[in-house]
């Protein structure tokens, strides 16, 4: 039986600001949840919407929530709504999760994986990501993951040379351009690229109905992340267009994990600046779905400067041990955290 559910609401500093939701943040802010079950098991979970990507706010999904008064209700409570804000449903299902294995003494991970596979994420300067590439090398990166986008097209191709320069052959590249460019952009940067070796890139058009011309006119491979989030995947569906890659993010995708799974696409598992206790259940997750060589994008991770948990998750390898992040040495600072509402 469920006993409580308590919401907690955490604020956690970045390193560096970030542009979310066309404003420079600082912080991070989200929702943790906290199921309690009579023989006092407790298990965690997170909701975190990310502005300019969420459709949710933090509000809402208290509200949302509170519906769930848990006392002395069958477990796992009976789930009011069909149409679940994605944070919502992501924190309730991964709380229920880590009850579930606190309860039964098994790891909440596939047993069968020792490792989950991570990409290193290049932001910030040219400087910055060039240093980071060399980085990745020197630690066994099998893969990185370059944000584009933001200088000329013939400057960003120019970095993509040097970075896949210094990564060489044992570490693939992968690009993400968040809808920045025309058509005619993608195109002035995919010509200047040469030969370099691109696994994918995600989302290279503003307008997404000329992805099918681009990948037509490139052979470049495209990834799809924001498109599945609104109706562009439906329009794309009806033409020859295939994407190598589908990037899930389960905080933020309403759609549904057997979608993805079902798609016949190669799923990338990608976290959206969640805390320990998000990315715990991302690193659960990724271990019992997509195939063990697949790294997975977790590296939002490193961009927060304070964790809820203690001690913090060491996300800084390429490929992390399951028991070391998934155990019950990290525990979450329950005292700074101010507790939003008991239902
Ligand atoms: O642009 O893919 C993005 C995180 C939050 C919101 C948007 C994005 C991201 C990431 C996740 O880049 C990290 C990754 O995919 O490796
Ligand atoms: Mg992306």
């Amino acid at each position: 039986m469920l006993q409580e559910l308590s919401l907690f609401r955490y604020q956690l500093p970045l390193i560096s600001p970030i542009w979310m939701g066309g404003q420079l943040q600082t912080t991070r802010t989200g929702l943790l949840l906290r199921l309690t079950d009579a023989d006092g098991f407790e298990g965690w979970g997170e909701a975190a919407p990310l502005p300019g990507f969420s459709h949710e706010t933090i509000p809402e999904i208290v509200l949302q929530l509170s519906h769930l008064r848990t006392k002395n209700k069958p477990n796992p409570p009976p789930l009011p709504f069909t149409n679940w804000y994605p944070s919502a449903k992501f924190g309730l299902d991964t709380a229920l999760a880590n009850l579930q294995s606190q309860k039964n003494g098994l790891p909440r991970y596939n047993s069968a994986r020792k490792t989950v596979l991570l990409t290193m994420l290049l932001a910030g300067s040219p400087e910055a990501c060039l240093h980071r590439a060399e980085q990745a090398v020197q630690q066994g990166y099998k893969a990185v993951k370059l944000k584009v986008g933001h200088g000329k097209p013939a400057q960003d191709a120019a970095l993509v040379r040097s970075v896949a320069a210094i990564i060489g052959e044992g570490c693939t590249l992968r690009l993400d351009a968040n809808r920045a460019w025309t058509l005619k952009d993608a195109l002035l940067f995919t010509e200047q690229l040469h030969s370099v070796s691109i696994e994918y890139i995600e989302e290279p058009l503003k307008s997404t109905r000329y992805l099918p011309e681009f990948e037509r006119l490139t052979g470049m491979p495209i990834a799809l992340d924001e498109s599945l989030r609104d109706r562009t995947w439906d329009r794309l569906q009806q033409t020859p267009f295939r994407p190598v890659a589908l990037i899930y993010k389960p905080m933020l995708s309403a759609r549904p994990r057997s979608w993805y799974l079902e798609s016949g696409i190669p799923v990338v598992l990608s976290s959206s600046f969640e805390s320990g206790v998000g990315i715990q259940a991302l690193l659960a997750l990724a271990s019992h779905i997509g195939s063990p060589d697949m790294p997975v994008g977790l590296d939002t991770y490193n961009w927060l400067q304070e964790d809820v948990l203690a001690p913090r998750l060491s996300l800084n390898s390429p490929a992390v041990a399951l028991e070391e992040v998934l155990n019950r040495a990290h525990v979450v600072k329950v005292e700074n955290l101010d507790l939003f509402r008991i239902g």
